[in-house]
């Protein structure tokens, strides 16, 4: 297959030390060898120093290194132009490159190139872009581990376990003449069973790998001037949203994005609720309501000077049983006694509302404890990011699903006593759902969506 060389600067473009041209292609070298000159050699897995020259005119001092294909990141021949990392230099050398031959590569085109040529696959070529787009010290480690193979491997192993029994239940349709272990239906529905739980195992972590990914939905919500949107601002330590003493301040939702240890929080700060007249007011207070289905974790909060009214209590008894996330917080408690709290609490408690935490936003007391409670609600299932694995992509998590319908399908049928070729066919859908997660059988639509996301140049 003749494919054209590319090339792509693969570094950010601002002045740093650095930059790295990147070619890749059949015509690497001979691009190189018309701009680049050396007194050394440049043979596979090397660089050495030099110059590049545009025509007769000098660009730059420059190391150059070499990867012989196939053992490149992409496959292919490649060579790197490790040049001054000023912008202007950096492009006239891109552009001397494309001048001698090469063509712009698209966004994600070498990794695309990498996967093609089965360097990586699918699931790894993914943990790519989300490594470089890591924001916290758990994403990093998570894609680290996806990129070194985790998720293939366990792919791997599943479909060669189904593709077995397949093998084992096709030997003993085809041939039945034959004396070959007879396939018995309980070893095959213990086999199915254990398969599933081990799938639906993985799907389960897809909700920590969202959150690892993503942070956490959050909305702060309570009646009017409890403190809010103070505590909007304390959390993510600037004036985002305003703050008065007029009850009704927040209209509309305000966001923040805010990190609390290696947490991410996205913050949506309320229109407090009550009953109103006001129009722009009224619209506010559905959002917020709206708001409180659509999140990961719901913070009530009551100012202590207020009492506990049904209308709360309807709405958190609605949350507790919905099985929402919550946190209570009592705020304004510099302005009580200690006792203004017994009494919330026993209140809530005869409720069955949990996880209630006095605090006072003004004087910074109890911020800590609600800092440590959200950590504490979201890392209840101990997952060992640094070696389990973790779902984090909604593709993958898909076709997993797909794969345990298609596995549940094959265990009702042999239940059913159904023909044993019939049970083959499910299980070999299932099989084939697992295999596009690492990118066997999988779509040029799909493919190019995957590597449309990636940034130039890598
Ligand atoms: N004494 C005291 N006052 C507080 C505390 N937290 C906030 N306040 C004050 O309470 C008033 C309302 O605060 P906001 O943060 O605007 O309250 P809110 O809940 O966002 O109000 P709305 O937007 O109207 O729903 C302001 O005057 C704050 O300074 C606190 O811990 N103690
Ligand atoms: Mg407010």
């Amino acid at each position: 297959m003749s494919t054209s060389t590319i090339a792509a600067i693969g570094t950010a473009l601002s002045n740093s030390g650095i930059s790295i041209i990147r070619i890749s292609g059949e015509d690497s070298l001979k691009i190189i060898n018309k701009i680049f000159k050396t007194k050394a050699t440049l043979s596979p897995n090397s660089i050495v120093f030099g110059k590049i020259y545009d025509k007769d005119k000098l660009l730059d001092t420059v190391l150059v290194s070499y990867f012989k294909a196939p053992r490149s990141y992409t496959g292919e021949d490649i060579c790197e132009i490790n040049c001054h990392g000023g912008t202007q230099i950096t492009k006239e050398t891109l552009e001397l490159v494309l001048e001698n031959g090469a063509v712009l590569a698209e966004p994600g085109e070498f990794s695309k190139r990498a996967f093609l040529n089965g360097k990586m696959d699918l699931s790894q070529a993914e943990a790519v872009i989300n490594l470089i787009n890591a924001k916290t010290k758990t994403e990093a480690r998570v894609f680290s581990n996806q990129l070194d193979g985790n998720i293939s491997k366990k792919i791997k192993k599943l479909r060669e376990d189904l593709i077995y029994l397949l093998a084992h239940i096709e030997v003993s349709v085809d041939y039945p003449e034959y004396d070959y272990e007879e396939v018995v239906p309980e070893h095959v529905i213990d086999l199915l069973n254990n398969k599933i739980d081990e799938i639906t195992n993985i799907i389960d972590t897809y909700e920590q790998g969202r959150i690892i990914q993503n942070g956490i939905n959050v909305a702060i919500v309570g009646k009017p001037n409890v403190g809010k949107s103070s505590l909007l601002n304390k959390l993510a330590n600037y004036e985002k949203a305003i703050v008065t003493d007029i009850p009704g301040t927040t209209r509309d939702i305000v966001e923040e994005r805010v990190n609390i240890g290696d947490v991410v929080l996205n913050i949506s700060d309320t229109a407090g609720i009550r009953d109103t007249e006001d129009i722009v007011e009224k619209i506010g207070v559905e959002k917020s309501l709206k708001k409180l289905e659509e999140v990961d974790l719901v913070i009530y909060m009551f100012s202590a000077l207020d009492e506990i009214d049904e209308k709360d209590l309807k709405l958190l008894s609605r949350i507790e049983n919905k099985g929402l996330k919550y946190i209570v917080l009592i705020n304004k408690m510099d302005k009580v006694e200690k006792s203004i709290f017994d009494t919330f609490m026993k209140q809530l408690e005869q409720n069955d509302i949990k996880n209630v935490i006095p605090v006072s936003v003004i004087n910074d007391e109890g911020i800590e404890k609600l800092k440590n409670k959200i950590q504490e609600i979201f890392n209840k299932n101990d997952l060992d990011y640094e070696h389990e694995l973790i779902v984090t992509n909604a593709r993958h998590k898909d076709l997993l699903k797909k794969s345990v319908e298609f596995l549940n399908q094959a265990l009702q049928e042999i239940k059913n006593n159904n023909p044993i070729d019939i049970v083959s066919i499910y299980i070999k859908d299932a099989s084939k759902y697992l295999g596009e997660i690492i990118g066997a059988d999988v779509s040029v639509d799909v493919v190019n969506k995957i590597f449309e996301k990636f940034c130039l140049g890598k």
